[in-house]
């Protein structure tokens, strides 16, 4: 794959770019549950790599089949008999994939169902909006199969939900799903019908938004919650001094002051 993005290159992701600068991004195995082998993590480097600079203002991302995605391709794994130098680099190319998604500062909308276990946990909460079906429940097997997260949930699924549940989670197989999963912060959405519909209505609304906007809405967030709380409050006031006086927001205050631009009003 080269310098720019040629959406036919990919294959286990199927990708498409709408004119409003909605990207589709579809996991593509469902044969497979969507197991993550190690070319669909190269795909999904090369993809959150080059999408921000791409014209992408939103990404929803989906998966064919009945689940979202069954975590670490244990065929492959086990086929391939890794050393733990191996795995360890195997790792590192999922957190390559899976930080280029929570930092590259394009909102990433996961449209979830079915499975969202192991490494699909770990993907989908690399993403910055997760929407729940009735019919997606989240575990981490990694504790029943012999094995450790290993593609960031001692981060980001920890950060979800907590140090004591996530413990839980590994070591006991717990499943969640329904509103208790929203409950304890694994997804912010839960819908009766479709959760790829939700996801692209979401993804439309965040795509209207300036895209320097939401560059730091879905990077600086994650940045600063990495430092010390002297350090991101002034990392804070450097990122509202670049966005918050940017040209293209001067019309949006403009249209704020003549009282022309929707007022927040509570739900009805
Ligand atoms: C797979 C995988 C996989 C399915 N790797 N091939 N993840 C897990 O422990 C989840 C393992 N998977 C499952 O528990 C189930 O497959 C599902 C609940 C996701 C779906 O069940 P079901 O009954 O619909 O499908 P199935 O019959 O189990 O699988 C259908 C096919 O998908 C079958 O292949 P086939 O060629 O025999 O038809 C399965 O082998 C294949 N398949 N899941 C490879 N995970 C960086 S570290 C991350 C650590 C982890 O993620 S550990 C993995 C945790």
């Amino acid at each position: 794959m080269g310098r720019t993005l040629d959406l036919s290159d990919f294959k286990n992701l199927a990708i498409t770019a709408g004119e409003d600068g909605v990207w589709v991004v579809t996991l593509n195995r469902a044969a497979k549950r969507n197991a993550l082998d190690l070319d669909t993590i190269e795909e999904m480097v090369e993809l959150f790599d080059k999408a921000p600079r791409s014209g992408a203002r939103a990404i929803v991302l989906t998966a064919e089949g009945d689940h979202f995605c069954a975590g670490l391709d244990l065929v492959e794994h086990h086929k391939a008999d890794r050393s733990p130098e191996d795995f360890m680099h195997v790792c590192l190319r999922w957190h390559e994939a899976f930080n280029k998604m929570e930092y590259g500062g394009v909102p990433v909308i996961a449209a979830l169902k079915g499975a969202v276990v192991g490494g699909g946990l770990e993907l989908a909460s690399a993403a910055h909006i997760r929407v729940a079906d009735q019919s997606t429940y989240f575990a981490l097997p990694e504790g029943q199969r012999g094995l450790f997260t290993g593609g960031g949930a001692t981060i980001r699924v920890t950060d979800l939900v907590g140090k004591a549940r996530m413990i839980d989670m590994m070591l006991t197989g717990r499943v969640y799903q329904g509103q208790e999963a929203i409950d304890l912060g694994l997804a912010q959405y839960l819908v009766d019908g479709s959760s790829f519909d939700k996801a692209m209505e979401l993804a439309k609304r965040t795509a209207a938004n300036l895209p320097l906007t939401n560059f730091a809405i879905c990077s600086a967030v994650s940045h600063m919650k990495n430092m010390s709380a002297m350090d991101a409050s002034y990392a804070e006031a450097v990122v509202a001094g670049v966005v918050n006086t940017q040209a293209p927001a001067r019309e949006r205050l403009e249209a704020f002051a003549n009282k022309t631009a929707a007022r927040v009003r509570p739900n009805s």
